[in-house]
């Protein structure tokens, strides 16, 4: 990806844990490398098409100014969140944020702090076997849409499907979802058992009947294997009701441990 450079923007501002740097402050500099699509402001020479790094500048400074962080972390991860979220054109964000006064009564020439952020691409699959299940797909997608570290991108077709695994309950509507998001795979479970629970979920038991079931299919290309969580989705290869409607909208999305797209795993499957 293209990207636009801003260094050292110098900002007085009232960041830190010692009790003189709130009251007095001290100067702060700020480098940002914002990962951003340039060819069309490229080609058309037009800054409506462009992240304006005059407007970046001025909204870091404002933002700085008016907030104060006990941590360089915070300072650093909150301004890399603002600004993504203000300019839709940033896909990744590096913020640098440097004290060269930092007052630790020793000689040092500069203290920073570097991090990276980024949106992700996320699929989920979607899925309700009780109640109206239409409604309890559309108010989960509802819920998701309300959140500002959300976007959702596309919504598959929702297809009746017969219950696998435990076939003694009734028939599941399932579907598939693409969006992007600022939330790490742990917090964004977090969100999704928060959607799960707005919608009244209800399951009688593991596998059973259940009014709504959100689960992460692929985090980018990441490999997640924890208690709790595991990405890609562990079983989604043996699952007709997943890569149906995930082929609808990723048809060439690659696993990244099977190495197969979606659509082979599919007609492998069928
Ligand atoms: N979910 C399960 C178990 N079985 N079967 C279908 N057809 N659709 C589902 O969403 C589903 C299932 C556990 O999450
Ligand atoms: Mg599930
Ligand atoms: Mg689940």
């Amino acid at each position: 990806m293209d990207k636009i450079k801003i260094s050292d923007l110098e900002i007085y501002a009232r960041h830190g844990v010692y009790p003189e740097e709130t009251t007095l402050g001290q100067k702060f500099l700020v480098s940002l490398i914002l990962e951003t699509n340039t060819r069309l402001a490229g080609l058309s020479d037009d800054l409506s098409m462009a992240i304006d790094y005059g407007q970046v500048a001025h909204d870091t400074k404002q933002f700085l100014t008016e907030h104060t962080y006990k941590l360089l972390e915070a300072a650093a991860e909150h301004l890399a969140e603002k600004l993504l979220l203000t300019y839709s054109g940033i896909w990744r964000i590096t913020v640098e944020i440097k004290k060269p006064w930092a007052p630790v009564l020793l000689p040092i020439d500069m203290v920073s702090l570097v991090i990276t952020r980024s949106w992700h691409q996320v699929y989920l699959s979607i899925g309700s076997n009780l109640g109206e299940k239409e409604q309890n797909l559309n108010r989960a997608l509802e819920y998701l849409k309300q959140d500002c570290k959300i976007q959702i991108k596309k919504i598959s077709d929702f297809i009746e499907t017969k219950p696998y695994g435990y076939t003694e309950q009734p028939d599941f509507l399932n579907g598939a979802v693409e969006l992007f998001t600022l939330y790490t795979p742990q917090e964004l479970l977090k969100v999704l058992q928060k959607a799960e629970a707005d919608g009244k979920r209800e399951r009688l038991f593991l596998w059973g009947p259940r009014t709504i079931d959100l689960d992460i299919l692929f985090y980018d290309d990441k490999i997640v294997f924890e208690p709790d969580l595991v990405i890609p989705h562990i079983e989604m290869q043996k699952r007709e009701f997943v890569l149906k409607p995930l082929c609808q909208i990723a048809p060439w999305k690659q696993h990244p441990l099977l190495h197969k797209t979606v659509m082979e795993l599919l007609s492998d499957l069928q």
